[in-house]
């Protein structure tokens, strides 16, 4: 494909999984840095889908160029699917990925129920006002203590039964794989190659 596509989002771990696993699939990338873009979005929707789009939109408009946006997160069943889309500002501002992820093991201190899911929307939106969404999930567990030192946010705590692993325990590879990211981006370049085929009848 040689359309250029900006990834909507300032952060650098995501910005690595996302250009890795896109390029893989044979769609070139640019990020907001390359081209000078540094606005920030409120993510004020309620769905990982809504999210998704108002900062795909957002960068869209200040690059001039389709840009594709990930919403993700981690949803624990033992606490009603959160921290879900508050995954990012779970325990406020102070925490960094540990704070946070530490935080979630004291939440679940003597919960025997650790079932949980990543789940992850991308979005694209096009600067003819055309827009593109897949979505995938992950399902795990929420680990006892951390394991593992790839990856970022709460991949040490998130373990995936069949690997007997964490994410965090994975390679970049392994992960995206099965990962909620992995497998939204894939469902997305299959519905991004129809569309460049017959843009006007397949969204
Ligand atoms: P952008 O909005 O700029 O893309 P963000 O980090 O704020 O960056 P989100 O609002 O989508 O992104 O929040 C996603 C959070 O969910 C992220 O910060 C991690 O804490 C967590 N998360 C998402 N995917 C993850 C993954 O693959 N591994 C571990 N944690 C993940």
């Amino acid at each position: 494909m040689s359309e250029k596509f900006v990834i909507a989002t300032h952060n650098a771990n995501k910005l690595k999984e996302m250009s890795d696993i896109l390029s893989k699939l044979g769609v070139s990338v640019l990020s907001p840095a390359d081209l000078g873009i540094t606005v920030e979005v409120e993510e004020t929707g309620t769905t990982f889908s809504e999210n998704a789009m108002i900062k795909a939109k957002a960068i869209c408009a200040a690059a001039g160029l389709p840009a594709i946006a990930d919403d993700s997160g981690l949803c624990v069943d033992a606490l009603n699917g959160g921290p879900g889309v508050y995954s990012a500002r779970y325990g406020g501002e102070g925490l960094d990925d540990r704070g946070r992820y530490m935080l979630l093991l004291n939440n679940m201190r003597g919960q025997t129920t650790r079932a949980a899911h990543f789940a992850c929307a991308v979005c694209c939106a096009f600067p003819s006002g055309d827009e593109l969404t897949a979505e995938g999930t992950c399902e795990g567990a929420v680990a006892f203590a951390p394991m593992g030192e790839n990856g970022f946010g709460y991949d040490p705590v998130f373990l995936v039964p069949e690997k007997a692993k964490t994410f965090a325990q994975l390679t970049a590879e392994e992960k995206a794989e099965i990962s909620h990211r992995g497998k939204a981006l894939a469902a997305f370049v299959e519905k991004l190659g129809t569309y460049l085929g017959n843009p006007a009848s397949n969204i």
